[in-house]
C-alpha cells in the first residue's frame, strides 16, 4: 500500500504542499522525519523573506483518517484552546502546543491534485523526542505532560469534538475485528498464528473491563489524547523537561485510564515495541512508578478515586487491545500500521502478549504502587 512505505513519496509533492503553507518561500531541504506509524512526516527547511525556518509537513494517512476535514477541525479548535490556556499561564504557546499554518485558501489542510491531504505546523526548535528511555526522570516528564494536557482540556466542550476514528479504544470492537479477520483470513495467515489468536480469545474479560462503566460520577468522559506514546512528547534538548504534547489526531472523548495505560504499555516495557527476543519483554516497575507519579501530578488531583484505582487495569486493557490491533493487521495483510519487515505486525503483537503476561504476574505490585501514590504533588 502506498501509505505503508517511507520511500514511496518523492519530494515534489512536498514542495507543492509547502508552497501552499508558505507561499513564495524557497525550500532548502526536505527530509523524512520521526518514527510515527501513521503519517508521512517531513522536516522542511525553508528560506522565507530572508530568514530560515523549519516546518513539519505531514501527508495525512487517509486510510486511517477518512475525514481529514473533521480531523483538522478538531485539531484547530483544540490547539487554539490550548494556546489560550498556555498564554494565560504565562507560557509560550508556539513552543508548548502545535501551531498549524493555513493553506492559501484559508483551510487547515491542502488537498493536492492527486487527492492527498497535507498539513503543516511550526517545528518546535531545540526539542527532541525519544522512541525509548530507561531514565525514570524522562518518563516522569512525559507523564507530567500527558496529565497536564488532560487537565488543560478539562473545560473544553467534550461533546463538540468529532471522533476521527470511531471506536478507537473500544476494546470489545477490536476483539470483534480480530475475530472477523480470523474468519476472513484474507492472507491465509491464521493457521500459523493460532497460539496468538487463542491468547486474546482466552482473555475476553479485558475487552469488557471498561465497556460496562457508564461515564458519569466515578468515571468521567474526558478530552483525552488517546495515543500517549513517549515519542508523542517533545522535550527541551537542554533541560530534558517536556515542552509539548504532539500527535493530536486522536484527541477525543475518552477515559483517563486509557491515556495512562497506553503510555505505560509502551514506555515501561523494557524492550522495544517490535522486539523479537521476547525474553527481554517485561514491565519495569520503576518506570511504571515514575509514570504514575508524573501522570497523577499532571492531572492535578482531578482523577476520581475510581479512575485512579483503575489505572493498572488501563495498562493491561491497552496492551490487550493493541496486541489485537497488531495481530488483526497482520491477518489483514499489514494495511494499517507502517511495517518495515515481513511479519513486523506479528512481532509487535507477540511483544504485547509477552508484556501483558508480565503485567498479569505483576498486577498486585502495580496496584500497590498506585495506592501509595494517591494525592501526590508535582516534583519541584
Ligand atoms: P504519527 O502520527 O505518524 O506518529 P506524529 O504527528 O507523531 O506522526 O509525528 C511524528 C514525529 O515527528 C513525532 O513523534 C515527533 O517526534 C515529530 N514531530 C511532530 N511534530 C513536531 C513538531 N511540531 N516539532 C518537532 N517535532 C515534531
Ligand atoms: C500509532 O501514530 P503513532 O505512531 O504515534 C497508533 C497508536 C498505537 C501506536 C503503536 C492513530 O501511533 O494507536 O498505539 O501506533 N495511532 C493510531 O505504536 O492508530
Ligand atoms: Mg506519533
Amino acid at each position: 500500500m502506498d501509505h505503508n512505505t517511507d520511500e514511496s513519496i518523492g519530494t515534489t509533492p512536498c514542495r507543492t504542499a509547502i508552497d501552499q503553507f508558505s507561499p513564495g518561500a524557497a525550500v532548502l531541504q526536505i527530509t523524512p522525519f520521526g518514527s510515527g506509524h501513521i503519517h508521512d512526516t517531513f522536516l522542511a527547511r525553508i528560506l522565507d523573506r530572508g530568514s530560515e525556518r523549519l516546518l513539519i509537513l505531514q501527508k495525512i494517512n487517509k486510510t486511517v483518517f477518512q475525514e481529514p476535514d473533521h480531523l483538522m477541525d478538531n485539531l484547530m479548535r483544540v490547539t487554539s484552546f490550548l494556546r489560550r490556556k498556555i498564554a494565560e499561564a504565562g507560557g509560550d504557546p508556539e513552543r508548548e502546543t502545535l501551531t498549524y499554518l493555513p493553506a492559501q485558501d484559508g483551510r487547515a489542510y491542502f488537498l493536492d491534485p492527486s487527492g492527498e491531504y497535507w498539513r503543516c505546523c511550526l517545528f518546535i526548535g531545540n526539542s527532541v523526542s525519544f522512541d525509548k528511555t530507561d531514565d525514570p526522570d524522562v518518563f516522569y516528564q512525559s507523564a507530567l505532560a500527558f496529565g497536564r494536557f488532560q487537565q488543560l482540556l478539562s473545560d473544553f466542550p467534550v461533546g463538540s469534538l468529532y471522533e476521527p476514528i470511531k471506536g478507537f479504544h473500544d476494546t470489545a470492537a477490536r476483539l470483534k475485528a480480530l475475530r472477523q479477520a480470523v474468519g476472513e483470513d484474507v492472507c491465509g495467515r491464521a493457521s500459523s498464528v493460532g497460539k496468538e489468536i487463542d491468547f486474546f480469545l482466552e482473555r475476553t474479560h479485558l475487552a469488557a473491563a471498561f465497556a460496562d462503566l457508564s461515564p458519569g460520577g466515578a468515571i468521567r468522559l474526558r478530552v483525552t489524547h488517546n495515543d500517549t506514546k513517549l515519542n508523542n512528547v517533545l522535550f527541551d534538548k537542554d533541560t530534558l523537561r517536556a515542552v509539548c504534547v504532539v500527535d493530536l489526531d486522536t484527541v477525543m472523548p475518552g477515559l483517563a485510564m486509557n491515556d495512562f495505560g497506553d503510555a505505560v504499555r509502551h514506555g515501561a516495557n523494557t524492550a522495544e515495541e517490535d522486539e523479537t527476543d521476547l525474553g527481554r519483554v517485561q514491565l519495569d516497575l520503576d518506570l511504571f512508578k515514575a509514570f504514575a507519579e508524573g501522570f497523577l501530578a499532571g492531572c492535578g488531583g482531578s482523577l476520581t478515586d475510581e479512575e485512579v484505582h483503575l489505572l493498572p487495569a488501563g495498562a493491561m486493557v491497552i496492551s490487550y487491545e493493541l496486541g489485537m490491533r497488531f495481530l488483526t493487521d497482520h491477518l489483514q495483510g499489514d494495511v494499517y500500521f507502517k511495517t518495515h519487515r515481513p511479519d513486523h505486525n506479528l512481532d509487535r503483537a507477540r511483544v504485547q502478549i509477552a508484556l501483558l503476561q508480565d503485567m498479569e504476574r505483576k498486577s498486585t505490585e502495580m496496584e500497590r504502587v498506585i495506592d501509595r501514590l494517591r494525592h501526590v504533588h508535582p516534583r519541584q
